[in-house]
C-alpha cells in the first residue's frame, strides 16, 4: 500500500505523477476473485481528525474483501456548504474490492458507526468521520440510498484534488475527467 501523506514525500509524489502506471497493472484479485476498483472519500472535522482517517483506512483494509491500494495526500480544507464548522481533513483512497457497490457502501457505513459517527446534527454538519463512495469502476447508479458517482463530487475541491493525486487521468462516468472538473472550480 502506498502512503503519500507525509510532508517529506510530497515533492516525490509530484514527480511520480503520471509515471505511476496504476492502470497498467494486472487486475487485482482478492482471494482469486476479480476485484473492482473503487474510490472512497474520507473527511473528518471533530476530535482527532487524523486518527479518525487512519482508523477508517485500517478498518477497511482489515476486511478480506477490500484492499486499500493507494491513499492521496491528506489536506486541511475549509468547510464546504452552509454550516459554520471547524476545518476538515480530507483524503481519498483507491481500493480494490470484491464487494458490490451496495455492499461497499454498507461496509463504509459500518466503519463510520464503528468509529462512533452519529447522525445527529444538521445535514453537511460536523462529523468525526465521513466515508463516501465516490466512484465504483465505470458504474453509474441511481437507486434509493445509493448514488454513484457521488452526486456532489464535481462541486467539491476537497474530493477532486485527492482523486487527482490518485490518478491524474481518472474519468468520472457521465461527467468527464477529474482534471477538467477541477479546472472548472479553480
Ligand atoms: N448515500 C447514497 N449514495 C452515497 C454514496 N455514493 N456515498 C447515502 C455515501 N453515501 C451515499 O450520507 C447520507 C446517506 O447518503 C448515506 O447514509 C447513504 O445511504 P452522509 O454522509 O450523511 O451525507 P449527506 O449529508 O447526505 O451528504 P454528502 O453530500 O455525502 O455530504 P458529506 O460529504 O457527508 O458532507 N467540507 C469540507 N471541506 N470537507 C468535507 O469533508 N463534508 C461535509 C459533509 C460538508 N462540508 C465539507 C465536508
Ligand atoms: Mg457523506
Amino acid at each position: 500500500m502506498r502512503h503519500w501523506t507525509g510532508r517529506r514525500r510530497r515533492g516525490r509524489e509530484r514527480e511520480d505523477r503520471g509515471a505511476r502506471g496504476e492502470k497498467k497493472r494486472a487486475p487485482h484479485t482478492l482471494r482469486n476473485v476479480a476485484a473492482k476498483r473503487a474510490y472512497i472519500g474520507l473527511g473528518a472535522n471533530l476530535g482527532d481528525r487524523r486518527a479518525a482517517l487512519d482508523a477508517a483506512l485500517a478498518a477497511l483494509g482489515a476486511r478480506p474483501d477490500i484492499e486499500v491500494v493507494a491513499i492521496s495526500r491528506v489536506r486541511e480544507t475549509d468547510p464546504w456548504g452552509p454550516v459554520e464548522q471547524p476545518r476538515f481533513l480530507n483524503a481519498a483512497a483507491a481500493v480494490a474490492t470484491t464487494l458490490s457497490p451496495r455492499e461497499l457502501l454498507d461496509a463504509l457505513l459500518a466503519v463510520e458507526r464503528e468509529l462512533g459517527r452519529t447522525r445527529e446534527g444538521p445535514r453537511w454538519g460536523p462529523r468525526t468521520i465521513d466515508l463516501d463512495l465516490l466512484l465504483y469502476g465505470d458504474a453509474q447508479i441511481d437507486e434509493p440510498g445509493l448514488t454513484v458517482p457521488h452526486p456532489r463530487l464535481a462541486e467539491r475541491l476537497f474530493v477532486l484534488e485527492p482523486l487527482l493525486d490518485l490518478d491524474p487521468s481518472l474519468v468520472v462516468p457521465g461527467a468527464g475527467n477529474v482534471e477538467s472538473l477541477l479546472a472548472r472550480l479553480q
